[in-house]
């Protein structure tokens, strides 16, 4: 006897048998480019931020972390060590004397595992030598189309000397490379952006009266119109409130949301992390902490004209910013940032996301660094997101409603870069 949801299927191609629905929403998710929206990769043009190869993946701030938790050497040893002889020593400790489990750890085994380098060597001298015979454009596109990003965010800093020098060159940017513009220094530390811009002809004095407000929207304005962002961002602590009475609640209000409303830019906010939790880590010493949701509501609240992108770095903000965005939909949430980008909480994470929100919000992001890191997170990220897309699909089934490929196709693409197009004003698809 033929069911019904069956004779409908023959018509419409319903996906109503659960191994071929599985099936089919795992290619579809391996296949599907994405738009990347938060990274710190840049393209080779970016001198001194360029970062790729076997030495500067081995020395990303997660594994150094990871490396001082199972070797004796002191922080301030290591920290003298030269980049060569630190990868080295992460390399030995982590996947020669120990087995990579962590999953940044197990990251580098799959960037290998890519490459076909062996991630049994007992060290670098194979994996050097490939990197160093690679042309380095050529290296891009394939990175690129192997991790199936179609087009990424990077992320640039104004107060930074060396993506100034870069930007002053007027060097003509490989399109799949968008820029953001991140005010982390500016609403974290306003005596050191008074002695920043001061090296740069602004005088600002400690106030934030007039004067510096229309001096400092100037300077913003004139870096929006050099770099052209998709979006305006910033990191915070666990602190962060709107309203508050300090210098951060001032420069948001008088300068970094008129700056927004103006441009039409969306507001990235990446709420939680606690900057030099252990100074001696340098790099890798950053904690997070819970933070409070209602000061990202009250922004969305109170500037319903102006869109914001908002992730948060403690796993505990998680269901609150999916209740958060059901209220305001000026609210997207994206990525699983950071410390909540492993299989178990990408997995959480999204299912939550789709339990509460359906495909409007932006599922991940890379926060890649070095370049080819972006394979590995965006293969971890996919294998997660398959699965769990695929259980919502099959309760769907059970419930009595079957999907079509085309809107398993549709869905996916809205994740990956339609969302995300559609709020920082792109075209669809394009
Ligand atoms: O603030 C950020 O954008 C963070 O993502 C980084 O600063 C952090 O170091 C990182 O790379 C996390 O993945
Ligand atoms: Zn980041």
């Amino acid at each position: 006897m033929v069911s019904l949801m069956e004779k409908r299927g023959a018509a419409v191609d319903l996906l109503t048998d659960p191994a071929e629905l599985r099936r089919y929403v795992e290619l579809v998710v391996e296949t599907t480019p994405v738009s990347d929206v938060h990274t710190h990769v840049f393209p080779p043009e970016f001198e001194g931020l360029f970062s790729h190869g076997i030495d500067d993946l081995l020395t990303y701030h997660y594994l150094i972390a990871e490396t001082l938790r199972s070797t004796d050497i002191s922080h301030a040893r290591f920290w003298e060590l030269s980049k060569t002889a630190r990868a080295d020593l992460v390399w030995r400790s982590l996947f020669v004397e120990n087995t990579p489990l962590s999953e940044a750890a197990r990251g580098i085994v799959s960037i290998f595992d890519a490459f076909g380098l062996d991630p049994r060597s007992p060290d670098l001298a194979e994996a050097r030598n490939y990197f160093k015979s690679l042309n380095l454009n050529d290296h891009l596109d394939r990175v690129l189309e192997m991790s199936g990003v179609s087009e990424l965010v990077m992320t640039n800093d104004p107060f930074d000397e060396r993506e100034a020098h870069v930007w002053g060159t007027g060097a003509n940017l490989d399109s799949r490379f968008h820029a953001s513009f991140r005010l982390d220094a500016l609403l974290g530390d306003w005596g050191e952006t008074v002695e920043i811009l001061a090296s740069r002809g602004l005088s600002l004095g400690p106030m934030i009266d007039d004067g510096a407000v229309s001096e400092l929207r100037h300077f913003l304005d004139s870096w929006i119109a050099r770099i052209k962002p998709l979006y305006i961002a910033a990191s915070l602590p666990p602190e962060f409130r709107y309203p508050d009475t300090n210098v951060c609640d001032q420069l948001l209000r008088q300068v970094v949301l008129p700056t927004a409303r103006e441009h039409g830019l969306a507001l990235a906010l990446m709420i939680g992390v606690r900057r030099g939790v252990n100074p001696a880590l340098k790099s890798a010493g950053d904690g997070m902490g819970k933070a409070d949701i209602r000061a990202l509501e009250n922004l969305c609240a109170e500037n319903p004209d102006l869109r914001f992108m908002a992730t948060f770095l403690s796993r505990e903000n998680q269901h609150e910013l999916c209740v958060s965005a059901r209220k305001f939909n000026n609210l997207m949430p994206f990525g699983c940032w950071w410390f909540l980008n492993n299989p178990s909480i990408v997995s959480e994470i999204t299912n939550e996301r789709l339990e509460l929100l359906g495909p409007s919000f932006i599922p991940q992001h890379s926060d890649a660094r070095v370049l080819e890191q972006l394979i590995y997170k965006w293969r971890h990220a996919r294998v997660q997101i398959a699965t769990v897309l695929s259980e919502t699909y099959a309760r769907l089934l059970q419930s009595g409603r079957a999907v079509t490929r085309d809107e398993v196709v549709r869905d996916v693409q809205r994740m990956f870069s339609g969302n995300f197009r559609a709020w920082v004003g792109l075209s669809p698809g394009a």
